[in-house]
């Protein structure tokens, strides 16, 4: 009688799966947003973007209850200065909050083993 040969690398590919279909769901969700805040025009005024900024990523962000910080964001993403938040500048604000989270994490994980500790002298 044969081994099951079969049993590791479908494993492989069923976790390959999942981890492309989370992808998925976040890529689609970050894309609907856009679109759903845009309201059928190609663009995030600026009240679209205070709104999506506020009702989105409120726990992500610091900031994100005054007006006109979220409007310096605004003028900074707006990469040719038309007052408008396009697709690409919003993908850059994207990249931005995954780059900080991402980092946020990593050194969660370098600090965690440690004891709680006060400043070094
Ligand atoms: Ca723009």
């Amino acid at each position: 009688m044969k081994p099951p040969r079969h049993s590791a690398p479908l494993g492989t590919a069923f976790v390959d799966t999942l981890i492309v279909k989370e992808m998925e769901q976040a890529i689609t969700k970050i894309v609907e947003v856009y679109l759903k805040s845009a309201r059928g025009k190609d663009a995030l005024g600026d009240k679209q973007f205070q709104k999506l900024v506020k009702c989105q990523l409120g726990n992500i962000m610091t900031g994100t209850e005054s007006n006109e910080a979220i409007k310096e964001m605004r003028q900074g993403l707006d990469a040719n200065q038309d007052k408008n938040i396009s697709f690409t500048e919003y993908m850059t604000l994207v990249g931005y909050l995954a780059n900080a989270l991402s980092q946020q994490r990593t050194i969660g994980q370098e600090t965690a083993p440690a004891e709680e500790q006060e400043a070094a002298p």
